[in-house]
């Protein structure tokens, strides 16, 4: 496959001239967002440090890390930098506690985040002669507005799908000679059994890559969706809180993600110490956004494990790489596609008067993620009716859609019948092989 890029200035940048690039932004929005959210300005002045203190990315590291609970305590609007009149978009995501995290983009944050997957799509071969499909979910997530940014950026006849409503997938994929499609690995796999099933054979699509993200998947998934769709599967990789898919990007090597690092100045710390590792080392992601002005983030703790490289890629490229998510430095499941925590379970089983004695099974049958979720009754409860236990359980299951946004099977059990070890109940299985 010949070369593109999107940027190519920018992503075959030498290192000395990423590196003075991503100094000169990083000064800049240190000022920015000291000047403009007071979370920071305190952080820092707790820190001791000051925005003249940071005069390039060797000193990253004096900065205060931010969280997942910092920004639920600033809900809604308390990391905004910018005013709201400039604010021309939300995205938002699920929260440990049901708060959902949302972030803001201006004009020019939606431009530099489509450009973002503009990069991705060139890298897989796009030009404006494809036709793209996105069936990633359209609405807050940030999956289908970011690709579809992107699909228009490169000029794609682009087609707004959105997941769901495989049929109607799958007609347009034939009638409309779909070229690209981007879904989650686990949906695109689906797609690829249900073609199967109604005997298509690979080479019936003219499908010519895929762009699968959003969840982790294994070397061997990428294997098994490549044969059903006759295809090449590539990674990418984003957060909602650094604006969504597209932080990363796979190339034709298909060796790890290129970083957006003209953007997103990457770091691997020590999860428990929060110590920075040198490059090479496992540990959790850690990004800083250069560019990004009304929600821009200062060494957010991502959570993801990962190791960063900047062996010389055979694409031209010289952006860093990340690999794939390892896992999780935190209790976070992503169940088709959706970020779930256990606390948020937890939650509503407290809300609708249960005590937290549960425990969530997660599997992956026919490359469709199940959620079980078992609740022990209390002694009193026990005795009730089947006709009332399973009018509760769907009562239960309602709620837990509703915090979720993924529908759970509940099965309420005996007092006591779920297992400890240790005294302590184990409160997740994950019977689904999701790293190689
Ligand atoms: O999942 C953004 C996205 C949409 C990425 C479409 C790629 C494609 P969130 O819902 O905020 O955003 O979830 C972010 O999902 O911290 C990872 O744990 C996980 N994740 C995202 N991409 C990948 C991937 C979107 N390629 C969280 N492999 C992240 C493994 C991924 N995990």
């Amino acid at each position: 496959m010949e070369q593109r890029y999107w940027q190519k200035e920018i992503e075959t940048m030498a290192y000395e001239d990423m590196r003075k690039l991503q100094s000169e932004r990083l000064r800049e929005q240190v000022k920015h967002v000291y000047t403009h959210v007071e979370f920071y300005r305190k952080r820092m002045d707790e820190k001791g440090v000051k925005p003249e203190d940071i005069k390039g990315v060797e000193d990253l590291n004096k900065l205060p890390f931010v969280t997942k609970d910092d920004l639920r305590e600033c809900y809604p609007y308390g990391m905004l930098a910018v005013p709201l009149k400039d604010c021309v978009r939300i995205q938002s995501t699920s929260g440990t506690t049901g708060k959902r995290v949302v972030a803001f983009y201006t004009q020019d944050d939606v431009e530099l985040w489509e450009n973002c997957c503009a990069r991705a799509i060139v890298a897989v071969g796009g030009t404006d002669e494809d036709v793209c499909q996105v069936c990633y979910g359209y609405g807050l997530f940030t999956g289908g507005p970011g690709l579809n940014g992107g699909s228009h950026k490169v000029g794609c006849l682009t087609l707004p799908m959105s997941s769901g409503n495989t049929e109607r997938q799958i007609q347009f994929m034939m009638d409309l000679g779909s070229t690209i499609i981007c879904c989650t690995p686990s949906y695109a796999a689906y797609i690829g059994e249900t073609l199967k099933e109604k005997g298509y054979k690979p080479e019936d699509n003219k499908l010519k890559a895929g762009i699968f993200g959003a969840e982790p998947w294994t070397e061997e998934m990428r294997r098994e969706i490549e044969a059903l769709l006759g295809i090449k599967a590539y990674d990418i990789y984003g957060l909602t809180e650094t604006s969504g898919p597209g932080v990363s990007f796979e190339c034709q090597e298909q060796t790890g993600m290129h970083v957006n690092e003209d953007h997103f100045i990457p770091e691997i710390i020590d999860p428990d110490t929060g110590e920075v590792l040198p490059e090479g080392a496992k540990g959790e992601l850690v990004f800083t956004s250069i560019t990004k002005k009304a929600f821009p983030l200062l060494r957010y703790r991502t959570r993801d494990i990962c190791v960063l490289s900047r062996k010389k890629c055979s694409c031209g490229r010289t952006l860093i790489k990340m690999t794939k998510p390892m896992g999780r430095s935190d209790d976070m499941l992503i169940i088709r596609g959706v970020n779930v925590f256990p606390s948020q379970i937890e939650t509503v089983l407290l809300n609708e008067g249960y005590a937290p004695n549960y425990q969530i099974v997660v599997d992956r049958v026919n490359n469709t993620d199940t959620l079980d979720i078992n609740v022990e009754l209390s002694s009193e409860a026990f005795s009730d009716t089947v006709k009332e236990v399973t009018a509760a359980e769907h009562k239960l299951a309602d709620a837990i859609k509703t915090m979720l946004g993924i529908n759970p099977k509940v099965h309420l059990v005996a007092p006591k019948s779920i297992a400890r070890s240790e005294g302590k109940a184990v409160r997740i299985i994950d019977k689904r092989k999701l790293h190689d």
